[in-house]
């Protein structure tokens, strides 16, 4: 039912004429999030780095369509001009799904997490999204409680996401648990290991492979059939040859884990101060290797889309 939920948006939802159209018609749309954008990268480099996201996914045959809210709008497909205010501005606030309508109320500008854009992008009829890596449940999160709501979203939102597996600073056998607890279907893209991010293996299993779009198009066809209501990751790992250093990336860790507890960072802080901190401690290594795997997810994203359009129309 492309387009079905197009018609009764509110105004505070603003679906940009390409994305629209592309929908109405059935064609391959891919969501992106923004808080890779504005708090996941360091200025000034993301601003571009977010127009390569777009032309990957475009390189594949589908229109991409990043969702940020500007000045109190849900933009979905962001002009030149909001990309600008989403990777510059500093008064971006990153909003998760329970952020979402106090931004709105207040007309400020938000970059949407991966919980925060599945939501929105179901909302709108768009069936798959590119992202870096899933947030998960953060080590010592049994005495912390810090999970993020990337998992509890994707458990009740029926939309295909691509990305990396988890982030590694996060625990990622206790995520691994919580997705399956979650009914989140999990796919390893060319591989019988769950990817680590910066690593091509986090050490875990897959429960189950494909090695092409069109495996997975045949899995989200029969998932909308059945009517599946969670979501359905597709793991793509980066190649082993382009995995940042695992003894840099385990000293870099520790490190980055040790400054988080002395500087007391909490709640929606973690993520962006270890980001920040892989950044600066692995001498630009980690900024090569998550610009790598986002870019490699938004095309990977656009080739599942194209397929699933394809499969659809036939
Ligand atoms: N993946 C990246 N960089 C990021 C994020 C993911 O490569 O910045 C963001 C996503 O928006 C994700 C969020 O939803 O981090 C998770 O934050 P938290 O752990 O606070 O839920
Ligand atoms: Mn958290």
């Amino acid at each position: 039912m492309p387009g079905a939920t197009l018609d009764d948006l509110p105004d505070r939802i603003e679906v940009a004429p390409e994305v629209a159209d592309a929908l109405r018609s059935g064609g391959p749309v891919v969501a992106l999030e923004s808080t890779i954008i504005s708090h996941g990268l360091p200025r000034p480099s993301n601003l571009d780095v977010a127009r390569q996201i777009e032309g990957a996914v475009r390189a594949h045959g589908a229109v991409p369509a990043t969702i940020a809210i500007v000045d109190g709008t849900i933009r979905i497909g962001l002009d030149e001009a909001a990309l600008a205010i989403v990777a510059g501005s500093d008064d971006v606030v990153k909003a998760s799904v329970r952020d979402v309508a106090v931004i709105v109320a207040r007309s400020g500008h938000g970059a949407t997490t991966v919980a925060s854009t599945a939501e929105l992008a179901a909302r709108v009829g768009i069936g798959v999204f590119a992202t870096g890596g899933l947030g998960g449940v953060h080590r010592g999160a049994s005495d912390t409680f810090d999970e993020s709501a990337d998992l509890t979203t994707l458990g009740s939102t029926p939309i295909t996401v691509v990305s990396a597996g988890v982030k590694s600073i996060l625990d990622v056998p206790a995520t691994l648990e919580r997705l399956e607890t979650l009914n989140v279907t999990v796919l390893g893209y060319g591989t019988d290991r769950f990817p680590g991010f910066y690593l091509a293996d986090s050490g875990h299993g897959v429960p189950h492979r494909v090695d092409t779009p069109e495996e997975v198009a045949a899995v989200i066809a029969a998932r909308a059939a059945i009517g599946s209501t969670a979501a359905l990751l597709v793991a793509n790992p980066l190649p082993v040859s382009r995995q940042v250093d695992p003894a840099l990336h385990d000293r870099v860790l520790t490190a980055g884990l040790d400054a988080a507890t002395a500087a007391g960072v909490r709640g929606k802080d973690v993520t962006p101060f270890l980001l920040a901190h892989f950044h600066e401690a692995s001498g630009g290594e980690s900024l090569r290797a998550n610009t790598e795997i986002i870019l490699a997810n938004a095309a990977l994203a656009g080739r599942i889309a194209s397929a699933s359009a394809a499969a659809a129309a036939a």
